[in-house]
Protein backbone atom coordinates (compact mmCIF):
# COMPACT_ATOMS: atom_id res chain seq x y z
CA UNK A 1 0.00 0.00 0.00
CA UNK A 2 1.48 3.39 -1.04
CA UNK A 3 1.81 6.08 1.69
CA UNK A 4 1.11 8.78 -0.73
CA UNK A 5 4.40 10.71 -0.08
CA UNK A 6 3.44 13.07 -2.55
CA UNK A 7 5.98 15.34 -4.56
CA UNK A 8 5.40 18.40 -6.14
CA UNK A 9 7.55 20.34 -8.87
CA UNK A 10 6.39 23.72 -7.56
CA UNK A 11 9.37 23.58 -4.40
CA UNK A 12 13.07 22.40 -4.32
CA UNK A 13 13.54 19.96 -2.15
CA UNK A 14 16.35 19.54 0.83
CA UNK A 15 18.87 16.59 0.72
CA UNK A 16 16.93 14.39 3.39
CA UNK A 17 14.01 15.05 1.69
CA UNK A 18 15.18 13.79 -1.56
CA UNK A 19 16.35 10.65 0.53
CA UNK A 20 13.05 10.44 1.65
CA UNK A 21 11.44 10.45 -1.65
CA UNK A 22 13.91 7.68 -3.25
CA UNK A 23 13.04 5.47 -0.17
CA UNK A 24 8.91 5.87 -0.35
CA UNK A 25 9.39 4.96 -4.14
CA UNK A 26 11.66 1.86 -3.27
CA UNK A 27 8.89 0.96 -0.89
CA UNK A 28 5.91 1.63 -3.43
CA UNK A 29 7.08 0.02 -6.53
CA UNK A 30 9.71 -2.67 -5.44
CA UNK A 31 9.40 -3.91 -9.19
CA UNK A 32 10.55 -1.09 -10.48
CA UNK A 33 12.62 0.70 -8.31
CA UNK A 34 15.79 -0.82 -6.51
CA UNK A 35 17.54 1.39 -3.59
CA UNK A 36 21.09 1.54 -3.56
CA UNK A 37 24.08 2.66 -1.73
CA UNK A 38 25.84 4.87 -3.70
CA UNK A 39 28.21 5.93 -0.61
CA UNK A 40 28.64 8.38 1.70
CA UNK A 41 29.64 12.27 1.26
CA UNK A 42 32.53 13.92 3.26
CA UNK A 43 30.54 14.79 5.83
CA UNK A 44 28.96 11.54 6.02
CA UNK A 45 25.57 12.35 4.35
CA UNK A 46 23.88 9.38 2.61
CA UNK A 47 24.07 9.46 -1.24
CA UNK A 48 21.73 7.09 -2.56
CA UNK A 49 20.96 6.19 -6.24
CA UNK A 50 17.63 4.30 -7.76
CA UNK A 51 17.79 1.88 -10.99
CA UNK A 52 14.69 2.04 -12.76
CA UNK A 53 14.04 -1.35 -14.75
CA UNK A 54 10.95 -3.13 -15.89
CA UNK A 55 12.60 -6.78 -15.57
CA UNK A 56 16.01 -8.11 -16.26
CA UNK A 57 16.17 -8.93 -19.75
CA UNK A 58 19.21 -11.32 -21.79
CA UNK A 59 20.97 -9.88 -23.22
CA UNK A 60 20.65 -7.05 -20.73
CA UNK A 61 19.03 -3.73 -21.70
CA UNK A 62 21.34 -0.85 -22.04
CA UNK A 63 21.38 1.37 -19.57
CA UNK A 64 20.92 5.04 -19.09
CA UNK A 65 22.98 6.59 -15.87
CA UNK A 66 22.02 10.54 -14.83
CA UNK A 67 23.53 12.23 -12.47
CA UNK A 68 22.86 16.02 -11.13
CA UNK A 69 23.91 17.78 -7.91
CA UNK A 70 27.94 17.94 -8.60
CA UNK A 71 27.32 21.60 -8.44
CA UNK A 72 25.84 22.79 -4.84
CA UNK A 73 23.96 25.93 -6.38
CA UNK A 74 22.18 24.73 -9.29
CA UNK A 75 19.22 23.83 -7.51
CA UNK A 76 17.41 22.72 -10.95
CA UNK A 77 19.59 20.00 -11.74
CA UNK A 78 18.40 17.62 -8.68
CA UNK A 79 14.72 19.15 -9.50
CA UNK A 80 14.72 17.82 -12.80
CA UNK A 81 16.49 14.49 -11.74
CA UNK A 82 13.68 13.98 -9.15
CA UNK A 83 11.47 14.58 -12.11
CA UNK A 84 12.70 12.25 -14.19
CA UNK A 85 12.31 9.65 -11.34
CA UNK A 86 8.76 10.20 -10.80
CA UNK A 87 7.68 10.58 -14.46
CA UNK A 88 9.26 7.02 -15.30
CA UNK A 89 7.94 5.44 -12.28
CA UNK A 90 4.80 7.05 -11.21
CA UNK A 91 3.16 7.93 -14.62
CA UNK A 92 1.84 4.78 -16.37
CA UNK A 93 2.00 6.98 -19.89
CA UNK A 94 5.79 6.59 -19.60
CA UNK A 95 5.87 2.84 -18.81
CA UNK A 96 7.40 2.72 -22.57
CA UNK A 97 9.89 4.71 -21.38
CA UNK A 98 11.34 1.78 -19.23
CA UNK A 99 10.83 -1.39 -21.50
CA UNK A 100 13.72 -0.97 -23.11
CA UNK A 101 15.99 0.68 -21.60
CA UNK A 102 17.52 0.67 -17.52
CA UNK A 103 17.93 4.07 -15.50
CA UNK A 104 19.91 4.82 -13.01
CA UNK A 105 19.57 8.30 -11.39
CA UNK A 106 21.74 9.66 -8.59
CA UNK A 107 20.02 13.42 -8.06
CA UNK A 108 22.29 14.45 -5.74
CA UNK A 109 25.99 13.67 -5.92
CA UNK A 110 27.25 16.71 -3.79
CA UNK A 111 24.81 16.76 -0.81
CA UNK A 112 27.47 18.61 1.10
CA UNK A 113 27.78 21.41 -1.17
CA UNK A 114 24.07 21.11 -1.74
CA UNK A 115 23.22 22.03 1.59
CA UNK A 116 25.76 24.22 2.57
CA UNK A 117 24.10 26.00 -0.19
CA UNK A 118 20.77 26.12 1.82
CA UNK A 119 22.25 27.14 5.03
CA UNK A 120 25.32 29.50 4.96
CA UNK A 121 26.04 30.58 0.44
CA UNK A 122 23.35 30.26 -2.33
CA UNK A 123 26.24 30.52 -4.51
CA UNK A 124 28.24 27.76 -3.27
CA UNK A 125 29.79 25.57 -6.24
CA UNK A 126 31.91 23.29 -4.70
CA UNK A 127 32.36 20.29 -2.34
CA UNK A 128 33.17 20.93 1.44
CA UNK A 129 36.09 19.35 1.54
CA UNK A 130 38.57 21.59 4.35
CA UNK A 131 41.53 23.82 2.43
CA UNK A 132 44.30 25.53 4.38
CA UNK A 133 42.91 28.95 3.27
CA UNK A 134 39.51 27.83 1.18
CA UNK A 135 37.28 24.89 1.45
CA UNK A 136 35.57 23.03 -1.10
CA UNK A 137 37.39 21.56 -4.64
CA UNK A 138 35.35 21.63 -8.18
CA UNK A 139 34.13 18.50 -8.11
CA UNK A 140 33.90 18.60 -12.14
CA UNK A 141 37.61 19.55 -12.52
CA UNK A 142 38.34 16.64 -9.94
CA UNK A 143 38.23 13.59 -12.29
CA UNK A 144 41.46 11.61 -13.60
CA UNK A 145 40.92 11.97 -17.30
CA UNK A 146 43.84 14.71 -18.50
CA UNK A 147 43.14 16.37 -15.51
CA UNK A 148 44.29 20.20 -14.71
CA UNK A 149 45.22 20.40 -18.56
CA UNK A 150 43.25 23.38 -18.98
CA UNK A 151 40.15 25.85 -17.41
CA UNK A 152 41.09 24.29 -13.98
CA UNK A 153 42.84 25.69 -11.25
CA UNK A 154 45.62 24.36 -8.75
CA UNK A 155 44.35 27.48 -6.68
CA UNK A 156 42.80 26.70 -3.37
CA UNK A 157 40.30 29.52 -3.12
CA UNK A 158 39.57 29.49 -6.79
CA UNK A 159 35.64 28.26 -7.86
CA UNK A 160 37.11 25.55 -9.99
CA UNK A 161 40.17 24.12 -8.01
CA UNK A 162 40.99 21.39 -9.44
CA UNK A 163 41.79 19.24 -5.75
CA UNK A 164 45.31 18.16 -4.19
CA UNK A 165 44.85 15.60 -7.17
CA UNK A 166 42.70 13.74 -8.95
CA UNK A 167 40.19 11.91 -7.09
CA UNK A 168 40.75 13.56 -4.14
CA UNK A 169 37.18 13.93 -3.45
CA UNK A 170 35.10 10.92 -2.07
CA UNK A 171 32.54 11.68 -4.18
CA UNK A 172 34.33 11.75 -7.37
CA UNK A 173 35.84 8.58 -6.44
CA UNK A 174 32.16 6.82 -5.61
CA UNK A 175 31.30 8.28 -9.11
CA UNK A 176 34.71 6.45 -10.80
CA UNK A 177 34.14 3.25 -9.00
CA UNK A 178 30.20 3.21 -9.71
CA UNK A 179 30.61 3.91 -13.45
CA UNK A 180 33.54 1.08 -13.21
CA UNK A 181 31.95 -1.86 -11.68
CA UNK A 182 28.33 -0.85 -13.78
CA UNK A 183 28.48 -2.87 -16.91
CA UNK A 184 26.03 -1.73 -19.79
CA UNK A 185 25.64 1.49 -19.20
CA UNK A 186 25.38 3.42 -22.84
CA UNK A 187 24.59 6.53 -21.78
CA UNK A 188 25.80 8.95 -19.56
CA UNK A 189 24.35 12.32 -18.81
CA UNK A 190 24.93 14.78 -15.88
CA UNK A 191 22.60 17.36 -15.11
CA UNK A 192 24.23 21.23 -14.57
CA UNK A 193 22.69 24.47 -14.66
CA UNK A 194 22.83 27.36 -16.54
CA UNK A 195 23.00 28.77 -20.27
CA UNK A 196 20.86 25.95 -22.04
CA UNK A 197 24.05 23.90 -23.58
CA UNK A 198 24.18 19.92 -24.31
CA UNK A 199 27.43 19.35 -24.32
CA UNK A 200 29.79 16.24 -25.44
CA UNK A 201 33.48 15.80 -24.75
CA UNK A 202 36.11 16.42 -24.85
CA UNK A 203 36.02 19.27 -22.07
CA UNK A 204 40.19 18.57 -21.66
CA UNK A 205 41.23 20.20 -25.14
CA UNK A 206 39.48 21.32 -28.47
CA UNK A 207 40.26 17.87 -29.81
CA UNK A 208 36.78 16.26 -30.74
CA UNK A 209 35.64 12.53 -29.26
CA UNK A 210 35.73 9.82 -31.90
CA UNK A 211 31.55 9.46 -32.23
CA UNK A 212 31.04 13.62 -32.13
CA UNK A 213 29.15 13.24 -35.19
CA UNK A 214 26.79 11.25 -33.61
CA UNK A 215 26.39 12.96 -30.71
CA UNK A 216 25.61 16.14 -32.35
CA UNK A 217 23.12 14.90 -34.51
CA UNK A 218 21.60 13.17 -31.51
CA UNK A 219 21.92 16.18 -29.43
CA UNK A 220 20.22 18.11 -32.23
CA UNK A 221 17.28 15.89 -32.43
CA UNK A 222 16.92 16.59 -27.99
CA UNK A 223 17.33 19.87 -28.89
CA UNK A 224 14.31 19.50 -30.93
CA UNK A 225 12.19 17.53 -29.00
CA UNK A 226 12.90 20.26 -25.81
CA UNK A 227 12.49 23.09 -28.36
CA UNK A 228 8.85 21.42 -29.59
CA UNK A 229 7.56 22.33 -26.33
CA UNK A 230 7.53 26.18 -25.65
CA UNK A 231 10.54 27.12 -27.49
CA UNK A 232 13.35 26.80 -25.43
CA UNK A 233 16.89 25.90 -27.45
CA UNK A 234 20.13 24.54 -26.65
CA UNK A 235 23.23 25.19 -28.17
CA UNK A 236 24.79 21.56 -29.36
CA UNK A 237 28.35 21.06 -29.59
CA UNK A 238 31.52 19.66 -27.47
CA UNK A 239 32.15 21.77 -24.27
CA UNK A 240 35.91 23.26 -25.99
CA UNK A 241 33.93 24.47 -28.88
CA UNK A 242 30.77 25.93 -27.79
CA UNK A 243 31.41 26.97 -24.22
CA UNK A 244 35.24 26.43 -22.45
CA UNK A 245 37.66 24.30 -22.09
CA UNK A 246 37.67 22.73 -18.55
CA UNK A 247 39.80 19.51 -17.44
CA UNK A 248 38.49 17.16 -15.19
CA UNK A 249 35.10 16.97 -15.61
CA UNK A 250 32.78 14.21 -15.00
CA UNK A 251 31.91 14.04 -18.64
CA UNK A 252 35.29 13.66 -19.81
CA UNK A 253 35.67 10.66 -17.16
CA UNK A 254 33.20 8.69 -18.39
CA UNK A 255 33.79 8.52 -22.02
CA UNK A 256 37.44 8.49 -21.56
CA UNK A 257 37.74 6.85 -17.96
CA UNK A 258 34.68 4.44 -18.21
CA UNK A 259 34.58 3.69 -21.81
CA UNK A 260 30.78 5.22 -21.89
CA UNK A 261 29.51 5.97 -25.83
CA UNK A 262 27.12 8.44 -25.36
CA UNK A 263 27.73 11.36 -22.99
CA UNK A 264 26.66 14.82 -22.44
CA UNK A 265 26.50 17.53 -20.11
CA UNK A 266 23.47 19.40 -19.44
CA UNK A 267 22.91 22.53 -19.19
CA UNK A 268 19.32 23.34 -17.74
CA UNK A 269 17.80 26.85 -17.82
CA UNK A 270 18.46 29.78 -15.51
CA UNK A 271 16.62 32.36 -13.90
CA UNK A 272 16.44 34.28 -10.89
CA UNK A 273 19.20 37.14 -9.70
CA UNK A 274 22.06 34.77 -10.50
CA UNK A 275 21.31 32.89 -12.88
CA UNK A 276 21.28 29.70 -10.78
CA UNK A 277 18.00 30.73 -8.49
CA UNK A 278 15.61 29.91 -10.88
CA UNK A 279 12.34 30.71 -9.07
CA UNK A 280 10.12 27.78 -7.89
CA UNK A 281 7.69 28.73 -10.23
CA UNK A 282 9.94 27.71 -13.19
CA UNK A 283 10.77 24.16 -11.96
CA UNK A 284 7.53 22.56 -13.80
CA UNK A 285 8.18 23.89 -17.04
CA UNK A 286 11.25 23.24 -17.65
CA UNK A 287 10.73 19.69 -16.03
CA UNK A 288 8.38 19.21 -18.41
CA UNK A 289 10.09 20.76 -21.49
CA UNK A 290 13.38 18.82 -20.47
CA UNK A 291 11.76 15.46 -19.83
CA UNK A 292 10.49 15.50 -23.97
CA UNK A 293 14.68 15.15 -24.80
CA UNK A 294 14.95 12.63 -22.57
CA UNK A 295 12.63 10.20 -23.88
CA UNK A 296 15.10 11.39 -27.09
CA UNK A 297 17.93 9.72 -25.34
CA UNK A 298 15.97 6.80 -24.68
CA UNK A 299 14.76 6.20 -27.72
CA UNK A 300 18.43 6.20 -29.46
CA UNK A 301 19.40 4.15 -26.74
CA UNK A 302 17.31 1.42 -27.09
CA UNK A 303 17.26 1.52 -30.65
CA UNK A 304 21.56 1.63 -31.08
N1 LIG B 1 29.33 24.38 -16.30
C1 LIG B 1 30.26 23.32 -16.56
C2 LIG B 1 31.48 23.46 -15.67
O1 LIG B 1 31.81 22.49 -15.02
C3 LIG B 1 31.49 22.23 -18.48
C4 LIG B 1 30.62 23.33 -18.01
C5 LIG B 1 31.17 20.93 -18.29
C6 LIG B 1 32.65 22.53 -19.13
C7 LIG B 1 31.99 19.91 -18.76
C8 LIG B 1 33.49 21.55 -19.60
C9 LIG B 1 33.16 20.24 -19.39
O2 LIG B 1 32.09 24.53 -15.63
C10 LIG B 1 28.71 24.59 -15.11
N2 LIG B 1 27.69 25.46 -15.09
O3 LIG B 1 29.04 24.02 -14.13
ZN1 LIG C 1 27.73 22.97 -12.97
Amino acid sequence: QKTGLKISFDQYYRHAEINAYLEQLAKDYPDVVTLENFGQSYQKRQMNLVRISSGPRNPPKPIIFIDAGIHAREWIAPAVALYIINQLVENPENSNLIQDVDWIILPSLNPDGYEYSWDEDRMWRKTVSPGTICDGCDPNRNFGFHWMEAGASSWECSETYAGKQAFSEVETRHLRDYLNKTANIKAYLTLHSYGQYLLYPWGYSDALCDNWRELDALGNQVNDAIAAVSGTTYTVGSSTHVLYAAAGASDDWAMGGAGIDIVYTIELPGGGWYGFDLPASRILPVCIETFEGFKVYADYVAKN
